[in-house]
């Protein structure tokens, strides 16, 4: 290992805040220093670190439920991390920059790590990029780390995988959304939170979601990110549910799939330069391109 990079892990180790986000970067660019971090990830701290997916439409409140988790969870002396899938733009994404705004007061608290990620502009990678800076918060010492994402696309979903448990998170006014998301994301969530509890159509909501969760085996929980009502119960519910969920070993295997979905996405990507410069060698023209790319896998493989 290079001295710049035990130099670099030791000050992740120190929670430096720039370590942390330096030591995100060389392995998210694909650095050739990004193995030996990786490797070092290996570690304890990492294994005994609660990874918490937070998902559901945009606009259900998930960021200011996350910032009303990290107080609760601070106050109970926890240091935490965030991860945040961003399906925009990093430098032009209103909701980016939402998060960023609602996320400061946070910000000079040096037991808070906030990391955000596109999604736009990714050819892939994005189970691989987010693993890992979940790691490399676990390893600065955060006993939490919350992975938030927007529940709409594939690559959300992968994410969603990558997390211990996860709650998904609905709130009244967004019923369209809120209807696309029952069916498939329910079977893929540990628990369902109610948002806005205090805006009007709450109740009704939070009974159908009640419903939906007792049918399924799962709990619901009904919060409100902005005057605070639910949240203890959310946060403590969620930290005992991991538990159970580890105790029955169901973390262990849920790691073993993440880390399979992690290998996947760092196999394509590795691969992708050399597929590409195979399918410029061979200038494939014309025809089905499904049966080029077989051609090309062929050629490849020979
Ligand atoms: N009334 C009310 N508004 C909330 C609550 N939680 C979030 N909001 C508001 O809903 C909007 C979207 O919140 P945000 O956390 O960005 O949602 P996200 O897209 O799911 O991350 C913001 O204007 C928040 O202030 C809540 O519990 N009650
Ligand atoms: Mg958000």
């Amino acid at each position: 290992m290079t001295a710049e990079i035990q130099t670099l892990l030791a000050e992740v180790r120190a929670r430096s805040p720039r370590a942390i986000g330096r030591a995100i970067s060389i392995v998210e660019d694909g650095d050739p220093a990004a193995g030996e971090i990786l490797e070092a990830l290996e570690h304890p701290s990492v294994e005994e670190a609660i990874v918490l997916g937070v998902t559901g439409p945009g606009g259900a409140g998930k960021s200011t439920l996350t910032q009303a988790l990290i107080t609760h969870y601070r106050a109970a002396g926890r240091r935490v991390g965030v991860v945040a899938i961003d399906p925009s733009s990093s430098v032009s994404g209103g909701a980016l920059l939402g998060d960023r705004i609602r996320m400061m007061r946070h910000a000079v608290d040096e037991d808070v790590v906030i990391r955000s990620m596109a999604t736009r502009g990714r050819t892939g990678g994005l189970c691989a990029a987010a693993g890992a800076a979940v790691r490399v918060m676990a390893y600065s010492g955060c006993g939490i780390v919350v992975l938030e994402t927007v529940g709409v696309g594939q690559a959300d979903l992968q994410v969603v995988g990558l997390a211990d448990l996860t709650a998904l998170v609905v709130a009244p006014g967004l019923g369209d959304d809120v209807q696309a998301m029952k069916a498939g994301l329910i079977e893929l969530v540990d628990a369902i939170v109610v948002n806005k509890a205090d805006q009007p159509g709450a109740d009704a909501v939070a009974a159908l979601m009640q419903a939906l969760a007792e049918a399924s085996g799962r709990k619901a929980y009904c919060t409100s990110a902005v005057d605070g009502r639910g949240v203890p119960e959310l946060a403590d519910g969620l930290v005992a549910l991991y538990e159970a969920l580890r105790e029955g070993g169901r973390v262990a295997e849920r790691r073993r799939n993440a880390r399979y979905a992690e290998v996947i996405d760092w196999a394509l990507e590795l691969l992708r330069p050399e597929v590409v410069s195979w399918v410029e060698a061979l200038h494939p023209r014309g025809g089905d391109p499904r049966a080029l790319a077989r051609a090309v896998i062929a050629k490849m493989r020979s």
